[in-house]
């Protein structure tokens, strides 16, 4: 008899050594049921709790294999994102209004909501983005748990309402934190639940309203998961959803009722939308999550079996397509040969291929255009480095039907190559050998970027170093799960420095639900 779902062990991106034959098992069950389920038939935008179809319908197919058709989805008109935007205000005096307790009860139902739905969610997300069973499966337990954090530290603040001090003994001061109004929210493909979710879930339980904008190459989970908001039974217009490209996305970050914006992609988007917001009138909140350029440091005294698998993980897992993806690495002169040949031998062991098959780690890049930046990387190592493995495209069978690349690791780069200084967001891993700790870590820093950041040492004062140095919200020590990978709700935050991020304040952590809100003093004469 097949297992109950509900009793399945929860997949982390961290916990890899556990058995997960069950959940391969339901997997193997759930995956052509929900192929079988899918339909060409177009899914209208949802605003006010209603089907919206105006604006341009377009076909999405998944980057497995373009014969797999998603959907097709609606590229929302400039009347219908204006509908959108207006039904989130009208929303918004109720939803505010409520207690918070009342909103989170509310979001403690879209987290079971999500729960009930978790494998479907899954494989939807495999489907739309080409991630391993692994990495699908985690993305959704990590959603489940990121909206309970949240909830939870709504109540650990209670709502964000504190008692002042008292000038007299007949007056009263409490400070409160309050809502903006509407956000809007716009996510990218990568993560499209986990990050949709968190940046909606944020906002909402703060008690403002949302206009949400998933990627162009997401609408099927963007639609599934505003499924499981309405089913929760908000007011109708607390969240909205639109779907479309950059054209959407101007217009949601140009529209005069917005209230904030949270964003998470690429820096050059983000900052866009950031000084876009600086040329109103006044200042409103611009919350981005926007890329990393993300070292690693093997050290001397590193354990060399954790470095290389902890590496190889946060270099290829989900294609390289992680904000947090390792895509540089710095190794000792040392342990130089024994770390490469550890990290050759898994890399060369990588099973690339069609996700839907549990043995495989890599799907997929996202699209013709992922596939061709990795021609150009590929071309310039060819020009002034060489690979230690990798850098073609795959061809043959499905290969010809998606955008496979193989996992590549260039060595004998310029030490400016663009490709040690600039995000690629690909299955793409530069090599840097040093001596002075202190000195690559200084390099390591020297990019745009400033997310995540790793370490494999067995000595005390590299730690410190690197812990006190390291210019990166988020920083991890010997971990074989992911060089730089895999923050979790409630126990890492994620927080981009510099070019990563614009609130120097994280997700996933205790300060990013009161991003989505404004300060208020309230003084009474009792
Ligand atoms: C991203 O990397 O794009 O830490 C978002 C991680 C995951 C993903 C974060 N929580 O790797």
């Amino acid at each position: 008899m097949p297992a109950n779902p509900a009793t399945l062990p929860r997949v982390t991106y961290s916990n890899i050594a556990e058995d997960f034959t069950a959940v391969h098992a339901h997997l193997d069950s759930l995956i052509p049921q929900f192929k079988a389920s899918l339909s060409a038939q177009t899914r209208a935008n949802r605003i006010a709790g209603r089907q919206d179809s105006e604006g341009t319908a377009y076909r999405a197919v998944s980057p497995i294999d373009r014969d797999i058709v998603l959907g097709s989805f609606v590229e929302a008109s400039a009347a219908a994102l204006h509908r959108a935007v207006g039904a989130a205000h009208a929303a918004y005096p109720a939803w505010s209004a409520l207690d918070w307790q009342a909103r989170v009860e509310h979001l403690e139902h879209v987290a079971r909501e999500f729960e009930r739905r978790k494998y479907e969610l899954s494989v939807a997300c495999l489907l739309e983005v080409g991630k391993s069973r692994m990495e699908a499966v985690g993305e959704i337990e990590e959603t489940i748990d990121l909206i309970r954090y949240y909830c939870a530290e709504m109540a650990a603040n209670n709502g964000y309402a504190r008692d002042m001090k008292r000038a007299f003994s007949r007056e009263r001061t409490q400070v409160v934190l309050r809502a903006h109004g509407v956000f809007g929210v716009i996510s990218p493909f990568n993560f499209p639940v986990a990050l949709s979710v968190a940046m909606i879930t944020g906002a909402l339980v703060a008690g403002n309203c949302v206009v949400y904008k998933p990627s162009p190459m997401a609408g099927l989970t963007g639609h599934l998961l505003i499924e499981c908001f309405e089913a929760a039974g908000l007011p109708p217009g607390a969240v909205n959803l639109v779907c479309g490209g950059a054209t959407v996305g101007e217009a949601l970050v140009g529209h005069p009722a917005i209230n904030g914006i949270a964003f998470t992609g690429s820096h050059a988007v983000g900052m866009r939308i950031f000084r876009s917001m600086a040329a109103r009138p006044f200042a409103l909140p611009v919350i981005a999550e926007m890329g990393g350029k993300n070292p690693t440091y093997v050290t001397r005294s590193a354990d060399i079996t954790t470095a290389a698998s902890g590496v190889m993980r946060s270099a290829f897992g989900l294609q390289g397509q992680k904000c947090s993806s390792g895509s540089k690495v710095y190794v000792h002169d040392a342990i130089y040969d024994d770390f490469m040949q550890a990290l050759l031998k898994l890399t060369r062991a990588i099973r690339i291929g069609n996700p839907e098959d549990q043995a495989i780690f890599m799907g997929p890049v996202i699209n013709a255009a992922a596939a061709e930046r990795f021609d150009r990387a590929a071309a310039s190592v060819r020009q002034q480095g060489r690979f230690e493995t990798g850098g073609q495209r795959l061809s043959g069978e499905l290969f010809d039907k998606g955008y496979y690349v193989e996992p590549s690791i260039a060595v004998g780069l310029p030490e400016d190559h663009y490709l040690h200084r600039e995000e690629q967001f690909l299955p793409f891993l530069t090599v840097k050998r040093f001596t002075d700790l202190q000195r690559a870590i200084a390099d390591g820093n020297s990019v745009l970027y400033g997310l995540t950041a790793g370490i494999y040492t067995r000595e005390d004062e590299e730690l410190q170093l690197f812990l006190k140095r390291a210019e990166a919200g988020v920083l991890y020590a010997n971990r074989a799960s992911g060089a730089t990978t895999g923050a979790w709700p409630g126990i890492q935050t994620f927080c981009g420095w510099k070019g990563s991020g614009a609130s120097h304040k994280g997700g996933l952590g205790p300060w990013y639900v009161p991003q989505f809100m404004r300060e208020q003093s309230h003084t009474v004469m009792e």
